[in-house]
């Protein structure tokens, strides 16, 4: 199904983001989930991204800026938006205290790079923060 186009001007607007990519050198890169409940922190390896198998570290916190009370179902995704296509799947790895390791993550191309994440458990929410792979 495709929204309409004020539906998604208004989604961006109640996100309070941008859909420009982050430039490459804005990590640690902060963005928040599509409900605004969650506020996630990325920061790569190597930082910034470059082509090749690259690691993400992800902290998950509240809105009040509190830890979710379990670990949440991690789900992620990479996408090229721009080119309509993913790569492997990753791992994810919860650390605890709302920290989850994203390893084999394979960037293969040059480009902006989406990674779609979906979390279930405590919250139910998405979000997808792009970046530029060097
Ligand atoms: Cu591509």
């Amino acid at each position: 199904m495709r929204l309409p186009p004020w539906l998604l001007l208004l989604a961006a607007a109640a996100c309070g983001g941008s859909p420009d990519p982050a430039p490459a050198d804005a990590f640690p890169l902060t963005v928040h989930s599509a409900s605004g409940a969650l506020t996630l922190v990325l920061r790569p390896t190597p930082d910034p991204p470059t082509v090749g198998t690259d690691a993400m570290e992800l902290t998950v916190s509240m809105a009040d800026g509190g830890v979710p009370s379990t670990d949440l179902d991690v789900s992620v995704v990479p996408w090229m938006v721009a080119m309509d296509h993913g790569t492997s799947a990753p791992t994810v790895t919860p650390e605890g205290g709302g920290r989850y390791l994203v390893t084999n993550l394979y960037f293969y191309m040059q480009g902006v790079w989406e990674l779609r994440l979906g979390f279930t458990g405590p919250v139910t929410d998405h979000a997808e923060p792009q970046f530029q792979v060097q």
